[in-house]
C-alpha cells in the first residue's frame, strides 16, 4: 500500500540529515573534508526517516493551506486534544484530562525549560546511560549537575541497575529524573514491573520525573507501550512528553505534546510559552493522529523487516558484532567492542573509511563505548549498501 522502498531526494531541502552532520557529529564547519562527496554518504545518523510522511498528513496540511490565512494560531479547538487522546486510549489504554496538555516546539526545548523550572542551581538531574545526549545538555545548559546511572548490558539485553539508581536517587540534591520510555539508544520497551520499580524510587524520594515517550509509537509489531503516567496514575510530579515527530517523520514541523499534571508548573509553563503554534503543524499532527494509523502499521512491518535483515546481515558478515533487534525505535545499537578499542571515535572511522554517517557510542553521554547507533528508517536498498560498507571497512582494517 505504501512504498517504503522509494528513494526520495533530500538535497537542497535544508535537511539536518544531509547538511547538518559536520556540525552535529564532528563539531566542525563546512571546511571539513572527507574522502566522500556529501551526496555519496549513506546517512544513518540523525533520528528522522527517509520515508515520505503519510499522504493523509500532506492532505491535512494542504487543506489548511487552502484556508489561505496563516495568522497567529494556537491550539484552541478541542479537536486536537480529542484526536491525540483517542490515539492514546486506543494504543496504550491510557488517557489524560484536556487541561494537562500543552504544546511545545519540540521535546528538547521542553526539557531545557523544565530543567530550569524544576531545579534550582544546586539541584541535580538523574539520567540512565547510555542516553540521548540532550538529556545531559538540558541539565548542563543551566549549570545543573547530571548524575548518571549506567544500564546493565547482559549479552545485549539491557536492564536498569535499580540498586544503583535508588542510591543515586536518594542524594538529597537529586531533584529530577529524565526517563526515556522507550529508551534511546538501546530500544528497550520498559516492562510494567520495571516501570513500577521506577515509580517506587521516584515516589520514595519525591522526585520530579519527565517521561520522554517520543519513541513510543515506533515499536516492533509484537510490543506494547506502557506510559509511565499509567503506572503512576496519581503522582502529580510527572511530566509526559509525546509527539508525532518521530512516529510520522514530522520533526521539522516542531510540534510536540507535553502533559503537565501539576497545576502550578503548568501555569509557569503557559506564562513562559506565550508564543503561538504553527497552523500547518497543528493540521499535520491532527491529521496524523486521526488518520495515520494504517500507515504506521505498514511502517512498523517494514521496520521489523529492516531489523531482521540487519540481524541476518551482521551475523553473516560481521560475526563478532553483538546485535539484537530492539523492542522499539528504528535505531540499531550495535556492539563492535570485539573490533574496536573503547577510545576509538567510531563516527570518524565510518565516515572516513566506509562513507557512512552514524553516531558512535561516545555520543551517548557514557556507557556506550564500542557501540554504533544505526538509523534503519530507510529503504532496504540503502540499508543494504550501508551495512555492506560498514562490514567491508572493518574487513579492510583487519586485513592490514
Ligand atoms: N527525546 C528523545 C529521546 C529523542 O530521541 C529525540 C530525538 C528527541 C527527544 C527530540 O525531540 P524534538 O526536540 O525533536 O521534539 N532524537 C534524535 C536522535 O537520537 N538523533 O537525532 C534526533
Amino acid at each position: 500500500m505504501y512504498n517504503f522502498d522509494e528513494i526520495i531526494d533530500r538535497k537542497n531541502s535544508n535537511a539536518m540529515s544531509t547538511d547538518g552532520f559536520r556540525d552535529y557529529i564532528f563539531h566542525a564547519d563546512e571546511n571539513m573534508k572527507f574522502p566522500y562527496a556529501d551526496d555519496e554518504f549513506i546517512r544513518m545518523w540523525v533520528a528522522d526517516m527517509e520515508f515520505a510522511v503519510p499522504d493523509v498528513v500532506i492532505e491535512g496540511i494542504k487543506e489548511r493551506l487552502d484556508r489561505r490565512i496563516l495568522g497567529y494560531t494556537k491550539v484552541f479547538s478541542p479537536d486536537y486534544y480529542e484526536a491525540f487522546v483517542r490515539w492514546c486510549r486506543a494504543r496504550y489504554g491510557w488517557s489524560f484530562p484536556k487541561e494537562e496538555l500543552v504544546t511545545s516546539n519540540g521535546v528538547v526545548p521542553a526539557l531545557y525549560d523544565l530543567v530550569e523550572l524544576l531545579c534550582s542551581p544546586k539541584d541535580k538531574v538523574l539520567i540512565l546511560t547510555p542516553s540521548y545526549a540532550f538529556f545531559k545538555h538540558a541539565a548542563a545548559f543551566h549549570g545543573r549537575e547530571c548524575v548518571c546511572s549506567d544500564l546493565i548490558n547482559k549479552g545485549g539485553d539491557w536492564t536498569i541497575d535499580f540498586a544503583d539508581l535508588e542510591r543515586k536517587a536518594s542524594d538529597p540534591w537529586v531533584k529530577l529524573l529524565i526517563f526515556c520510555n522507550p529508551h534511546n539508544p538501546t530500544g528497550r520497551v520498559w516492562r510494567e514491573e520495571e516501570l513500577k520499580e521506577i515509580a517506587r524510587i521516584v515516589e520514595k524520594n519525591r522526585l520530579w520525573v519527565i517521561s520522554d515517550e517520543i519513541h513510543c509509537d515506533l515499536l516492533r509489531c509484537d510490543q506494547i507501550h506502557t506510559p509511565l503516567g499509567k503506572v503512576m496514575a496519581d503522582y502529580n510530579q510527572l511530566v509526559t512528553c509525546m509527539a508525532p515527530s518521530k512516529t510520522f517523520n514530522l520533526a521539522g514541523m516542531m510540534i510536540s505534546n507535553i502533559l503537565i499534571r501539576d497545576e502550578s508548573l503548568r501555569k509557569l509553563w503557559v506564562r513562559r510559552h506565550f508564543n503561538c503554534d504553527n497552523p500547518l503543524s497543528i493540521a499535520a499532527a491532527q491529521a496524523a493522529y486521526e488518520k495515520g494509523g494504517p500507515w504506521l502499521a505498514e511502517l512498523r512491518k517494514y521496520l521489523d523487516e529492516n531489523f531482521a535483515f540487519t540481524e541476518r546481515y551482521l551475523r553473516e558478515n560481521l560475526p563478532k558484532a553483538r546485535f539484537k533487534t530492539p523492542e522499539a525505535t528504528y535505531l540499531a545499537w550495535v556492539d563492535l567492542g570485539e573490533y574496536f578499542s573503547p577510545e576509538e571515535n567510531l563516527s570518524e572511522f565510518f565516515a572516513w573509511n566506509a562513507g557512512v554517517l552514524l553516531e558512535g557510542g561516545s555520543m551517548f553521554v557514557q556507557n556506550g563505548e564500542g557501540f554504533i547507533r544505526l538509523n534503519l528508517a530507510c529503504p532496504r536498498s540503502i540499508l543494504e549498501e550501508g551495512l555492506r560498507r560498514i562490514c567491508e571497512s572493518i574487513a579492510r582494517r583487519q586485513a592490514k
